[in-house]
């Protein structure tokens, strides 16, 4: 298992150092990212990103989230809204936080204070976004309201292929 582990860190920082994005898309591992200039509802802001050959982001770790705020963070002057959504959803299964694209389990959160509260009395919170005022921590939002999409795909490597998902190899 070590020596596997070995195989796919060198795969890592193999696609950081050859792996490219396309115009539009800022590289940061094995992953390129997007914030859309326009503002969407949840679906359509899934859709949007499809468009490039991306989905909405996942955030699965410190490194990623903390990533993903300093280029929130650096481009969040230009936000039309102060909120940015994200891939996940709970809305097949109330209070069941999952990525939309993969169908796995979040178990990685960085709520705001006092979120996830589904709307409170309204109950219809049921899509994640990224609260600007709130340094880019999480809130359950309502899919209809209008946020911005950032799209993630996966870098392309020299040799034309998009990346192997290396989390779903990991497990
Ligand atoms: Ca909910
Ligand atoms: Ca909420």
């Amino acid at each position: 298992m070590e020596a596997f582990k070995t195989v796919i860190a060198s795969l890592l920082i193999f696609m950081s150092t050859y792996g490219s994005c396309p115009p539009g898309f800022f590289h940061h591992q094995d992953s390129c990212y997007a914030l859309l200039p326009q503002t969407a509802t949840w679906s359509e802001a899934m859709h949007l990103c499809e468009v490039f050959g991306a989905s909405l982001a996942t955030v699965e770790n410190d490194q990623k989230d903390l990533y993903i705020k300093g280029l929130l963070g650096r481009l969040g002057a230009s936000l039309p809204t102060r909120e940015v959504w994200l891939g996940g959803t709970d809305m097949l299964n109330e209070g069941e936080w999952m990525w939309a694209k993969t169908f796995q389990k979040i178990t990685y959160f960085r709520w705001a204070p006092n979120e996830p509260n589904n709307g409170a009395a309204a109950s219809n919170q049921h899509c994640l976004g990224m609260e600007k005022d709130q340094d880019f921590k999480w809130d359950d939002n309502t899919c209809t309201k209008l946020a911005v999409p950032l799209c993630e795909r996966p870098v392309d490597l020299p040799w034309g292929k998009e990346a192997v998902n290396t989390e779903q190899i990991i497990g």
